[in-house]
């Protein structure tokens, strides 16, 4: 295969509801799309997961832009590749920058499984024909307006709730959670905002039957991530920590989680996805595939990586109606009523690029050819 042309937007897109978490609040999104063209005409597209600011991770839509653009669509369009699967490797010398590389990646992905005329979630593998859906509720104004949400969310069929937590927003809430719903699956996610110091504090969270803590401590500290979970019997998931399949491997061995969140653009692409899912099926680590308030690409391509084996618990990838009066793909991703999505059959990944509605979005775009 080889791309000759690679053409880069950014869309501005706002939020139904701002999300909120310990990091900061989100009322729009800007969005890189990539799209690449081979020499038969054939496309494939990408989306960029990187936020507006450097707070989830270093990366943001700048310096995604800046490295997408200097960087890595110029190398693509110079080197052939066989396969979609190999691309990740051509990008090896260019140090960390994941989500960028995973917004290119991922439009080959879609590419190769286009030209093969095959849904891209049977291309990597998957063997799910539904996968189970589980949402992430931010941080809301009272306790009062988090429990309407999750009523609602429940109404829907979703499968799993994820709640943010941050320091004096916590036990409380998950009490008054649990109080009013003591069966569902419930969960919380801390995007870093403990310290091992706090390990009292997260070891009353046990009383509370949550499925997993997620990242509780510092993207960078898996040492003492290692020494909280001995000191606490909910399982920790890690989600920014883990940028690669040896990162996984790492804090596996290490006993610093016991449940992985996947994301595409924070370990690379579809390639290093896979590798994570493996290592962690290999050491009976359940994983799920984590959301960045993806518009329809990006969660087109988290539903095929769902369907891998290893994804054997509700992810944060729901239905397009939570986040977009309208979305960027058609049909938009729904959710059944009892709250899993079922991927689509046709080839790539399976729903409808909508140009002109992105047309209408785009606040910048650049074409780069060989
Ligand atoms: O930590 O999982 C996270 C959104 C942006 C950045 C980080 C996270 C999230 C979410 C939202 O939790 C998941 C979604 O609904 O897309
Ligand atoms: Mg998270």
């Amino acid at each position: 295969m080889h791309v000759r042309r690679v053409e880069l937007r950014q869309i501005a897109n706002p939020l139904l509801h701002p999300f909120e978490t310990s990091l900061g609040r989100t009322t729009e999104r800007h969005i890189i799309l990539v799209r690449v063209e081979d020499d038969d005409g054939v496309e494939g597209w990408g989306e960029c997961v990187a936020d507006e600011d450097p707070y989830y991770s270093e990366e943001w839509t700048e310096s995604a832009w800046a490295i997408l653009d200097r960087f890595l669509a110029p190398l693509l369009v110079h080197a052939p590749f066989d396969r979609a699967e190999n691309v990740n490797a051509m990008f090896a010398h260019i140090r960390g920058n994941r989500m960028a590389k995973a917004a290119i990646e991922t439009a080959c992905w879609d590419l190769e499984a286009r030209k093969r005329d095959m849904p891209l979630w049977r291309l990597l593998g998957g063997t799910r024909a539904e996968v189970t859906s589980g949402v992430s509720i931010g941080l809301q104004s009272s306790i009062d307006a988090l429990l309407e949400k999750i009523d609602r969310e429940l109404a829907a069929g979703y499968q799993r709730i994820k709640i943010k937590i941050k320091p004096k927003h916590d036990l409380e809430l998950v009490k008054a959670v649990r109080q009013r719903f003591p069966r569902i699956k419930l969960m919380v996610d801390a995007n870093s905002a403990y310290r091992i110091e706090d390990a009292a504090m997260l070891r009353a969270l046990d009383a509370f039957d949550l499925t997993m803590i997620e990242q509780p401590l510092a993207n960078e500290d898996l040492a003492d991530h290692a020494r909280l979970q001995k000191q606490i019997a909910t399982p920790i998931c890690l989600d920014e920590s883990i940028r690669s399949s040896a990162d996984a491997k790492f804090a596996i061995e290490l006993g610093a989680c016991r449940i992985i969140n996947i994301k595409l653009g924070r370990v690379g692409g579809h390639t290093e996805a896979r590798r994570v899912e493996k290592v962690c099926r290999e050491n009976s680590v359940p994983v799920w595939s984590g959301g960045m308030l993806e518009a329809g690409i990006g969660r087109a391509h988290n539903i095929a990586l769902s369907t891998l084996a290893g994804f054997t618990l509700p992810g944060d990838v729901s239905a397009s109606a939570r986040y977009w009066a309208e979305d960027i793909i058609d049909p938009p991703v729904t959710v059944t009523n009892r709250g899993t999505i079922v991927p689509p059959g046709g080839p790539g990944i399976g729903f409808r690029v909508n140009r002109d509605g992105i047309e209408a979005l785009t606040t910048r775009s650049k074409t780069i050819e060989a």
